[in-house]
């Protein structure tokens, strides 16, 4: 069970630990045996992993895998046409290998980004990942079993509509938490021509978004006998939502999905195929609904056309609202028991439609940093995915001390960033901020320098993030601000990181006031209380 690390500031002489890393890949799967760890420091390689020139060790099981993974957070991108090209038609097997945190980058050139082939690959996962600007195809596999892709993305993979995003033919195939946009052909391709017949039984295809593919459509199933296609936004695809047509398929279940915008029809039952059961999906603002040739499907529980009052279409967030006549209206289908966001179905008295559960959010006053203020929650709410300012507008409520409460991260990840926090009165920002202070926080990454206080110095390039080096302590986040004295606010604003990267941004948050000043019976550290005893 040895850990050993490459970097772009190693040596291929060095012993390969943490202080002495491997310069490159390659050097670094020379030592990997079975159990062993592989650490890639942030930077770009211009290498490729491949068993037909390398030796690249396997696992015996899940809990005694190879592993091969970025360190940290740390950004680790193989370039220059780099893939990962598992083939096993051969004699070499490859199995119980998990690849973490790769960024596989064609830059227009490279051929195929991810390739697992013949009968001795199987059980290898790839996760928090990304495979980009192939000329080919971004991820493909045949004639294995049980390859597993969570939450990777593969995106500007191709040249014409038969490049896809993933081309695969694999029993017991998992896609979860994945997304497949603007790629050349199909975002999703579960198709082989010269396979057998149901090579792709036993798969899911899940909690996955399918967008912006520019060929035939989202997504094609095909090859299977019993394929699961639950909990996904299929949208603004040049193309048909979903196709079920070739070589044998036949019991499709097609639940609790979310079509929206599509140039073709939401789904395709092509002739002859029987068996498909097409349950609680919401359909809307596609060219077409269902277009079943075959008439053998089962459908049952659609929301068709009619408008499912989404939390808001035109940003793409495909949540309900309280008024969607999709909440409560599904029926109960025990293969689905979570949504997309990963709730409990069902919330409230039964299954919804679509991809989303609709959460009737109740937020916790709990404070963690400090519970002993009297807090009065103002505002909550999503804020949309993108970099640009945020802004939230409140009636005018006196108050000295602010929480900023972050509840989710925009990818769901443990993190929470900030550029800038600032306040409104009179709708105008807050300035100076010199005499605020952070009061106190949950967590800061003081090893990067993304402190608490870089939320509040008027400098949109620096930023607080919380711990991510050495701890990832999770959600909610907090970060109270004491203003100095009591103004007047109307609202608040909330600026994400602006050096490109996503990591932390906010997407749920809670604000918080307090205009009381240490109340009696509040307990607080000594240190939390000096900058008040001072007063
Ligand atoms: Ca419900
Ligand atoms: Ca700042």
């Amino acid at each position: 069970m040895a850990t050993y690390f490459t970097s772009t500031t190693g040596n291929d002489n060095n012993s390969g630990n943490q202080s002495f890393p491997f310069l490159t890949i390659a050097r670094g799967l020379q030592s990997v045996v079975t159990g062993d760890t592989l650490y890639i420091r942030g930077g770009a390689y211009s290498e490729e992993i491949n068993n037909q020139t390398q030796v690249v060790a396997s696992g015996t099981s899940w809990s005694n895998p190879v592993t091969i993974s970025s360190f940290s957070t740390e950004i680790v991108t193989l370039n220059g046409g780099g893939r990962l090209n598992l083939n096993g038609y051969g004699s070499t097997i490859a199995q119980y290998i998990i690849f973490n945190g790769l960024i596989l980058d064609g830059q227009t050139t490279g051929d195929t980004g991810v390739f697992f082939g013949g009968p001795l690959v199987h059980h290898i996962r790839l996760q928090n990942s990304e495979v980009r600007n192939y000329f080919h195809q971004g991820i493909q596999g045949y004639d294995n079993t049980n390859i597993e892709l969570i939450n990777v993305k593969s995106h500007h993979n191709g040249i014409d509509r038969l490049k896809h995003g993933l081309y695969m033919a694999v029993q017991n195939l998992l896609i979860d938490g994945c997304e497949f946009y603007s790629n050349s052909g199909y975002g999703i391709q579960l198709y082989h021509q010269s396979g057998t017949n149901l090579e792709l039984n036993g798969g899911i295809v899940r909690n996955t978004r399918v967008y912006n593919n520019l060929g035939d459509g989202g997504v094609t199933i095909n090859n299977t006998s019993n394929f699961l296609f639950c909990n996904n936004l299929v949208y603004n695809n040049v193309g048909e939502g979903v196709g079920v047509c070739y070589n044998g398929v036949n019991s499709v279940r097609i639940f609790n999905n979310t079509f929206y915008g599509n140039g073709g029809n939401a789904i395709n039952i092509c002739a002859g195929v029987p068996g498909t059961s097409i349950q609680n999906n919401i359909i809307y603002n596609n060219s077409g609904a269902i277009n079943d040739v075959s008439g053998l499907s089962f459908q049952n529980k659609n929301l068709i056309n009619q408008n499912p009052f989404f939390v808001n279409q035109s940003s793409l967030d495909f949540h309900l609202t309280a008024t969607s006549q999709a909440v409560n209206a599904g029926a109960t289908l025990i293969e689905v028991t979570t949504d997309f966001d990963g709730t409990t179905r069902p919330q409230g008295s039964g299954y919804d439609i679509g991809a989303y559960e609709f959460v009737i959010f109740i937020p916790s006053l709990s404070i963690t940093c400090d519970d002993s203020l009297p807090w009065t929650l103002i505002s909550s709410g999503v804020f949309i995915n993108n970099s640009l300012l945020k802004t939230v507008n409140f009636s005018i409520k006196p108050a000295r001390w602010i929480c900023f409460r972050a509840i989710s991260e925009v990818n769901g990840n443990p993190w929470a960033s900030c550029a800038e926090l600032s306040v409104l009165v009179n709708g105008v920002s807050l300035l100076p901020k010199s005499s605020w202070t952070i009061w106190c926080f949950d967590s800061q990454e003081v090893g990067s320098g993304n402190l608490a206080s870089r939320c509040i110095d008027e400098d949109i390039n620096t930023f607080w993030h919380t711990q991510f080096i050495t701890g990832t302590p999770g959600y909610p986040h907090n970060l109270v601000i004491d203003l100095g004295r009591p103004y007047p606010l109307n609202g608040f604003t909330y600026l994400p990181r602006q050096d490109g990267g996503i990591n932390g941004t906010v997407a749920r948050y809670e604000f918080y006031i307090s205009d009381y000043f240490i109340p009696s019976g509040r307990v607080m550290q000594l240190s939390m209380m000096q900058p008040f005893l001072a007063m």
